[in-house]
């Protein structure tokens, strides 16, 4: 379609890139992690958003190199933060889509061979709306993944059926709350959170929450047990020289 064809241009005219979003520990108060986004703006100046431009790319096959992209940003970036001594860990969306193609998991594991163990960490986020039919794949190459120090986050987490489902079977070091369940404290939506969180918590999973935009999301956060925060409260994404200068 036209959109795919437009994206496909964009990413070779250099038209798309990576804004990084802060995480804040909560126990320092400190940035601890900065989650990568791929943003588009076309040559006129407007902005597709990524809600639009992910699934055209999962359609036409453009994730792959959209996500090749992303990762080499991320890679980069997470090269800078070891060069200058900060600990800070870098996150990147990754679709199913990848993760079932050989060529991605294989330059994920050499890059992150090439790259000494220890502090700071890559992680790649991926959704819990995955087919089951692609697990029997996809986990066995994420355990070569974590084998190498990368962390694997189950983002949006809480929003599915089979989200405590497939926790179990993913070898996880982080769940990401969905920002639906850290702006709605409603009792019922509470309980299953709670619930959730306590599986994690078993787990010894890392526990981020998202969407933080108030005090009483970051209360709220702080509550449940949450060992890192995310969202406008803090600041939204931001450049790669925004990111170097803070
Ligand atoms: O940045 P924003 O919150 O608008 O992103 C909307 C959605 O697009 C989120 O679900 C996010 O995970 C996804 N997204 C953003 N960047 C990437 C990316 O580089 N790869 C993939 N697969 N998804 C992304
Ligand atoms: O990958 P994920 O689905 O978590 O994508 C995060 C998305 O949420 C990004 O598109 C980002 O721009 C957006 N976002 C980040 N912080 C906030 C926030 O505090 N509130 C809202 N509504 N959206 C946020
Ligand atoms: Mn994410
Ligand atoms: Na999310």
């Amino acid at each position: 379609d036209n959109l795919s064809a437009d994206l496909a241009t964009a990413l070779a005219h250099g038209d798309l890139y990576a804004l990084y979003q802060p995480q804040i520990d909560l126990r320092g108060e400190q940035i601890c992690a900065v989650e990568a986004l791929c943003r588009w703006r076309r040559a006129d100046g407007e902005a597709v958003g990524p809600d639009v431009f992910i699934p055209a790319a999962e359609r036409s096959g453009i994730i792959h190199d959209l996500g090749r992209f992303m990762l080499d940003e991320c890679l980069a970036m997470h090269d800078r933060f070891v060069a200058t001594g900060r600990a800070i860990d870098v996150s990147v969306n990754v679709s199913s889509m990848q993760l079932t193609r050989s060529s991605f998991v294989d330059y994920l594991i050499a890059q992150a061979a090439k790259r000494s163990p220890g502090a700071p960490t890559m992680t790649i986020e991926i959704t819990e709306s995955m087919p089951v039919s692609d697990m029997s794949v996809i986990v066995p190459r994420l355990e070569e993944v974590r084998a190498l120090g990368v962390g694997v986050s189950l983002d949006d987490f809480g929003t599915g059926h089979a989200s405590l489902a497939q926790m179990q079977l993913l070898p996880l070091t982080e769940v990401k709350l969905d920002r639906s369940l850290i702006q709605s404290a409603s009792r019922k939506a509470g309980r299953a959170l709670r619930e959730g969180v306590e599986r994690a918590r078993d787990r010894g999973l890392r526990i981020v929450a998202e969407g933080v935009e108030t005090e009483e999301h970051l209360a709220y956060a702080r509550d449940l047990g949450c060992d890192r925060a995310q969202g406008y409260l803090f600041a939204a994404p931001m450049s790669t020289s925004d990111v170097e200068a803070l």
